[in-house]
């Protein structure tokens, strides 16, 4: 029996067995054709389901670089997919889309049980993404339901000029309970968004995603493509409206920190998790839309290519391979990789303090009194320095322990509701806190089991298969290889 013949059995048998799709198998022979070369070797060979290199540097394999996803080519894009936030309705009128932005204050859930006041547009914060296609036009209807004058601006658009909304240099402030409609027509397809562009509103969470599709998807399409906006927010102990104007007035961080660091308006480990296929090509939008804080973004278990940010798609050629990015303010940045890492990993800002709900010291009176809490609780008028004051957070509103939050049942229960987490390990959130998500990449059953069965899936039953089937994954791999290698040979 050849390699090439086992292969293909053992992709059959794996097939029955639920671990990959007939059409995952099927993809798996492209991937081969494109390994075929006359100097084989394991370094110069990818794999869609192993961690794997693909050189050479220059080559369309280096890391996943151009290995399409599993969709044809030639096909419309996937339509994006914003984690805890809903995609904004439209009408057709007049020959052109038009959406409706009712601005407005919104209540938002930040981890269960706490809640802070922004404004956001449609009863969300940020605001309902909006989706449309290269060539479109679109008519946005503002209505303003704030008591603040606003006027929104649309970052990265080719607009004319008085639609830019500046207040002053290209337009009038829109008033409390006026309307405002903005009509033009996409010319750049890219990863863009809209904020409010007078302080107030801005500072408040008034912002929103514009992804503009080409007709056809980008060459190598992706399976799935997610968005994630991430914002600060000041709140003070015991107060539910953002502090963020305040902020302003003074310098001393000890009083009026950015303590809040959100992803699609909701801290670690409220965020809902982006789950997709193992195998898949993946990419995931990232629009940094706090007022002062960057982000060290990093991906835990992938390398992955940037292949675009706000000013637009980029080329090939300019594509940079990347383990952790820094996304500026008002910056956004488009990663692409191929799924081929089965597990749960930590899509987090790096940067400490954003890692920590409320910016908490990092391990609180414990880092400066041991295990020993009572002799630090003894001698509060000559505790050590810390970088932070204390007493801030020495109250109702914010218990903490050494490593997390002191969840309540009725918090965990909320916590662990969402089908995205079915079968995560039982402890799992401890680990993702403050700016913080994670993305889940499953093997074909698994996937099913977690997001399309109603089967009770037992705690931790999902990422112990996963550790399970290494030895599986390994010897697939090491099966793939040798088919490859036994190609590349016979055709010398
Ligand atoms: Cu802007």
């Amino acid at each position: 029996m050849t390699a090439q013949s086992t292969r293909r059995q053992f992709l059959q048998s794996t097939a029955a067995a639920g671990v990959l799709s007939a059409g995952a198998a099927a993809a798996h022979a492209h991937v081969q054709a494109d390994a075929e070369t006359d100097d084989f070797d394991e370094f110069s060979y990818f794999s869609r389901y192993y961690p794997s290199y693909g050189g050479p540097e220059d080559s369309d394999t280096y890391m996943g670089k151009l290995v399409p996803g599993l969709r044809p080519t030639g096909l419309p894009p996937v339509p994006v997919i914003q984690p805890d936030i809903p995609r904004m309705a439209w009408t057709w009128e007049d020959g052109m889309k038009v959406f409706r932005l009712f601005v407005e204050p919104v209540r938002r859930e930040l981890y269960p049980g706490r809640w802070i006041d922004l404004y956001g547009v449609n009863g969300s914060v940020p605001g309902e993404f909006i989706e449309v296609t290269l060539g479109d036009t679109t008519r946005m209807v503002l209505h303003n339901h704030l008591a603040d004058p606003i006027t929104l601006h649309w970052h990265g658009a080719e607009l004319p000029v008085d639609l830019d909304g500046v207040p002053g240099v290209t337009t009038r402030p829109i008033l409390p309970g006026e309307t405002f409609v903005y009509t033009w027509r996409w010319k750049t397809a890219g990863t863009f968004f809209y904020h409010a562009h007078i302080a107030l509103p801005e500072i408040m969470g008034l912002a929103g995603y514009i992804i503009v599709q080409p007709r056809v998807a980008w060459d190598p399409p992706v399976d799935r493509d997610f968005l994630l906006l991430t914002q600060s927010f000041a709140l003070l102990p015991a107060n539910t409206v953002a502090n963020n104007y305040r902020r302003h007035e003074t310098t001393d961080t000890r009083f009026f920190p950015w303590n809040w660091q959100t992803i699609n308006g909701r801290v670690g480990p409220y965020t809902t998790p982006l789950v997709c296929k193992l195998g898949e090509r993946i990419r995931v939008r990232i629009v940094n839309y706090t007022p002062l804080a960057p982000r060290s973004f990093r991906f835990n278990g992938y390398p992955y290519w940037i292949t675009g940010n706000e000013g637009a798609h980029e080329p090939f050629s300019s594509w940079k391979l990347r383990g952790s990015t820094k996304v500026g303010i008002a910056q956004s940045w488009d990663w692409e990789f191929i799924a081929n890492n089965p597990g749960d990993w930590l899509m987090h800002d790096e940067i400490m303090q954003h890692k920590l709900n409320h910016s908490q010291p990092p391990m609180g009176p414990r880092s400066r009194a041991g295990d020993d809490i009572s002799r630090y609780k003894a001698n509060l008028e000559d505790r050590p320095p810390a970088h932070l004051n204390d007493d801030l957070y020495d109250r109702p509103g914010y218990p903490r322990n050494l490593y997390q939050i002191n969840w309540t049942p009725e918090q965990l229960a909320k916590l662990n509701a969402k089908r995205e987490l079915r079968g995560i390990r039982p402890n799992w959130y401890m680990g993702v806190d403050g700016c913080s998500t994670m993305i889940r990449v499953l093997p074909d059953d698994l996937y099913d089991l977690v997001m399309n069965s109603d089967e009770p899936v037992a705690p931790g039953f999902v990422s112990e298969e996963i550790v399970r089937r290494r030895p599986l994954y390994e010897r697939m791999y090491l099966e793939e290889l040798a088919a490859a290698r036994n190609k590349a040979q016979s055709s010398r």
